[in-house]
């Protein structure tokens, strides 16, 4: 009887725990329970004063991973202004931007890896992975700072976009007297213009005709320019 009036007494005590923990990534999540799968689950990247939901990769080398982008079925339109790429659009229980601040927040707060999983129409999958990955903050483009790459088969498409500023069609800062995001349908770290369009059109699979080359979901070094992949997702993980 005693021992069912201590529980009783300890249940809001437990309950509040429960509700305190706020995980900062994905990667707290998998800490705390390494059995968690895959799904959505809640995150908050500015502390308290904010939570974002998200997609936790708890299968890739280890698990752990938020993801920041996911492409998985073209379900979404991803052509968008530079609010949007700074706020975050979509749902983590299918396509997402996570959003330039978050992605920010989080990578100014821990030092990350990223990986970057795809899938092409034939099955084929290949990754590429860097042990260093962080953005900048709004006042300086959001500026793209990756390195340390290891080839999952997917080749490098990414360092090329090095020291860039994000871009999107409203917002040129790429280094090419055009606009990246306007004619390769995308919002990036665009350069002159890419080498990876991950935020391109969903044009499924390959252009034989060449006549969209470079707007599609573009992972260049894996299958060129004039190939739009079937799956791409961004993910970062705290490195120790
Ligand atoms: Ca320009």
């Amino acid at each position: 009887m005693k021992l069912v009036l201590v529980l009783l007494l300890m249940a809001p005590v437990l309950i509040s725990c429960t509700a305190l923990f706020q995980p900062f990534d994905c990667s707290d999540i998998h800490s705390r329970d390494n059995k968690s799968p895959s799904g959505e689950y809640t995150i908050y990247p500015i502390r308290l004063s904010s939570d974002a939901k998200v997609h936790c990769d708890m299968e890739s080398a280890g698990g752990g991973w938020t993801v920041i982008q996911r492409r998985i079925d073209g379900s979404l339109n991803f052509y968008r202004p530079w609010d949007q790429y700074r706020s975050g659009f979509g749902s983590a229980a299918g396509e997402y931007w996570l959003g330039l601040e978050n992605i920010h927040q989080l990578t100014h707060q821990r030092n990350y890896e990223l990986l970057v999983n795809m899938e092409d129409f034939e099955g084929n999958k290949a990754f590429a992975r860097y042990s260093s990955f962080s953005v900048e903050a709004e006042h300086d483009g959001y500026t793209l700072h990756v390195s340390g790459f290891t080839d999952g088969g997917a080749g490098d498409a990414l360092s090329y976009h090095n020291g860039m500023k994000f871009s999107t069609f409203d917002k040129d800062q790429d280094t090419s007297l055009g606009n990246c995001a306007k004619s390769n349908q995308g919002a990036f770290w665009l350069k002159k213009c890419h080498f990876a369009n991950p935020n391109g059109a969903y044009l499924w699979g390959a252009d034989a005709t060449q006549s969209h080359s470079g707007d599609g979901v573009v992972w260049s070094s894996w299958k060129g320019q004039d190939y739009s992949l079937k799956t791409i997702s961004m993910m970062i993980r705290p490195v120790q």
